[in-house]
């Protein structure tokens, strides 16, 4: 009998995290499985471990058909796809990957304002379409230097984004559930309020299930048509209804995206608005954080194994 331990692996990470992961457990792939019940009673009696990401998690009805799982470990920081309820319930150990994906999310994020703020992307397609022979000049944009920035979630990542954006001169504000007595920006605790004084609201917040929706058309219309919103968080803290129907209807003044409601789809109405960027939820998605991601999501389970504390864990 192997001595390895047996995990199911929800969807497929970072290649070289895959195959570090393959030599050292038993590795069940249930994105392959056609029928994924049979092939999950099939393991149950084996499988200790889940390895999942930040999208997929793990849920209740997951956990229930693998009895003998003692740790779900995620590749990726946002836990909200794993139920953590049933995990405390159970007593199931649960890793995530914090820290070390912060700069580039930050990064992302103020890349994203700029994107928004200067149109980017409608710049670039411009450039490449031959309008800038044939029409001249491109559009005036907006500045982002100095302008007043609003941070919904005033975390490790969200905090990160406020260092970043003190080096573009940016007055700074922060809404969080409360107020930090280690830092000077402004503080509200009222996200409306806040994004009725901001130029640019970032949502930086961790997605926990009350944050569903909050950035909802009336906090839309209160960041207003000189507004712009960025979000690096999750799609769903954002009615995406709402945010398409602002920016058709030009009562947003623009919009940086990582992250939609239902990923991989992104509402066709936000392709051609000149003040939108759009990104395939890539915030994280540099070769050195995927690394040290994996090597974070690797060690959390190998601790797990040994009976140690994990490295990085919420429940
Ligand atoms: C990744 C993320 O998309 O960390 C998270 O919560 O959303 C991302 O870093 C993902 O988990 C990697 O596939």
């Amino acid at each position: 009998m192997s001595s390895k331990q047996s995990v199911v692996q929800v969807n497929p990470i970072f290649q070289p995290t895959q195959t570090l992961l393959e030599e050292q457990y038993i590795v069940h792939r249930l994105w392959e499985a056609q029928d994924k019940a049979s092939f999950l009673t099939g393991v149950a009696g084996e499988v200790t471990g889940v390895v999942t990401d930040g999208g997929s998690g793990a849920s209740a009805d997951l956990l229930r058909q693998l009895p003998k799982v003692g740790a779900v470990t995620v590749f990726g920081v946002g836990v909200d796809a794993v139920d953590l309820d049933y995990c405390k319930a159970k007593g199931i150990r649960v890793g995530n990957t914090p820290d070390v994906l912060t700069d580039d999310v930050a990064d992302l994020a103020i890349a994203l304002a700029l994107g928004s703020f200067r149109q980017l992307s409608f710049a670039h397609n411009y450039t490449c379409a031959g309008r800038w022979v044939n029409d001249g000049a491109a559009p005036l944009t907006r500045k982002f230097s100095g302008s007043h920035v609003g941070i919904f979630g005033l975390g490790r990542i969200g905090a990160a984004i406020a260092k970043r954006a003190e080096g573009f001169d940016c007055q700074i504000s922060y809404c969080n559930r409360n107020q930090r007595s280690d830092v000077s920006y402004q503080y509200f605790s009222d996200l409306k309020t806040m994004a009725e004084a901001v130029d640019c609201l970032i949502i930086g917040v961790a997605p926990t299930p009350d944050m569903r929706g909050v950035v909802d058309a009336e906090v839309l219309s209160a960041l207003g048509p000189n507004g712009h919103l960025v979000n690096i968080s999750r799609g769903w803290v954002v009615n995406e209804a709402d945010l398409v129907n602002a920016l058709v209807q030009k009562q947003l003044g623009g919009a940086g995206l990582d992250v939609f409601e239902d990923e991989p789809n992104v509402p066709e109405a936000l392709f051609s608005l000149p003040n939108v960027v759009l990104q395939p939820h890539v915030a994280s998605g540099t070769v050195e954080t995927r690394t040290a991601m994996g090597n974070l999501m690797l060690e959390n389970l190998e601790n797990f194994y040994q009976g140690k504390e994990l490295t990085a864990f919420v429940a």
